[in-house]
């Protein structure tokens, strides 16, 4: 068991407290590089430094966000005040989170598939992230649905890895996010989604137990059960969140502290009218459902941005919108009336 079990279990609850989400800006180099290429900033460690102080430093965020998940060069980078990022979180009560995998490479004999890599000195570099601040870790798993995948192997590598990954995390005082993604590209029905979602979520909380994780201390980010972006029949908001909880409440234990969801190509209102739906049908779930956005929070933000200096209070007031909007989606307090507001 770990030293530091009152530790994680505040860590884990505080990330899931009420009316609150993550924001994800863990966005690797490539990642980040093709966001700012819809501003046509060229992505140079200052630029990313910028945008990251924005995000991080948007004055009210601590009302709607307990952690940010960020990438390894970010973590090591300061606000423009001189405060290390992880302080100007700390600062505003916001915990600092890191991204931990070394990305999705190629799985061995599976064409089209994939499998996540990084566990190799984990052990050392959780040690040096908890002592530059991170409370909180993030592992992706990717798993795309085509023609005769994804494969039982595929699904395996990745769960026995995310459950690899946890147990360091929980050794070294830091609460693991594991995130197994079904990809929402392709042109499957959200039949498909729920089947594949089903299968995935089954086999990483098997691994979960097998390799001794404590699930009150791990927190879920995962996709939504919803159509392929390709398929030509997309299903309603209500259908997206009716069977996403019907695929959580038949895979999820209720150890669980909590269900944080990534927005995965959504568009901003549709990520939050989906998290509000959830939450506006089932006021007795095991855990709550909130949010871990990357896009779905950022990009309103990062367009109004468009890399300049002058732009920055109102890119500001376009993340905290999007922040504000979600964290109602939590008590289903949402309505669309909102978005007029902006
Ligand atoms: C699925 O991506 C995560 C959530 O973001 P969205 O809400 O936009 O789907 C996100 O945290 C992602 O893991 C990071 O951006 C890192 O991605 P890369 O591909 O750079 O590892």
């Amino acid at each position: 068991m770990s030293n530091f079990v009152n530790e994680l279990e505040q860590t884990a609850r505080t990330m899931v407290g009420a009316g609150k989400g993550i924001l994800a800006i863990d966005e690797s180099s490539p990642t980040i590089k093709k966001r700012f290429d819809t501003i046509n900033i060229e992505s140079t460690e200052e630029n990313r430094r910028a945008y990251r102080d924005l995000l991080i430093t948007a004055a009210g965020s601590n009302a709607f966000i307990s952690g940010m998940i960020l990438y390894d060069e970010t973590l090591r980078q300061s606000s423009s005040d001189g405060r290390p990022f992880p302080k100007a979180l700390l600062d505003e009560g916001i915990m600092p989170g890191i991204k931990v995998d070394m990305g999705a490479k190629e799985l061995a004999g599976h064409p089209g598939e994939k499998v996540t890599e990084g566990l190799d000195g984990l052990r050392e570099r959780l040690a040096e992230y908890r002592e530059l601040g991170a409370r909180f870790a993030k592992w992706r798993a990717v798993i795309t649905i085509g023609e005769k995948i994804p494969s039982t192997a595929c699904i395996d590598a990745n769960a026995h890895a995310l459950a690899r990954y946890a147990g360091l995390c929980q050794e070294a005082g830091i609460v693991p996010m594991i995130e197994p993604e079904v990809l929402m590209d392709a042109d499957n029905t959200i039949e498909q989604c729920y089947a594949v979602t089903e299968a995935t979520l089954k086999t990483v909380f098997n691994a979960l137990y097998s390799q001794d994780v404590a699930l009150e201390h791990t927190i879920l980010k995962v996709n939504m059960v919803i159509s392929g972006k390709q398929c030509p029949s997309q299903a309603s908001v209500q259908e997206v969140a009716d069977m996403t909880v019907r695929c959580l409440l038949h895979t999820v234990p209720a150890a669980l502290p909590g269900i944080v969801f990534l927005s995965g190509g959504q568009s901003p209102e549709r990520a939050t009218a989906h998290l509000n739906a959830m939450n506006a049908s089932n006021s007795h779930l095991p855990w709550p459902l909130s949010f871990s956005y990357g896009r779905a929070l950022q990009e309103p933000c990062l367009q109004a941005w468009a890399g300049q200096q002058a732009n920055v209070a109102a890119a500001q007031k376009a993340l905290l919108h999007r922040e504000k909007c979600n964290s109602l989606a939590c008590s289903g307090q949402y309505s669309e009336d909102m978005e007029k507001a902006v």
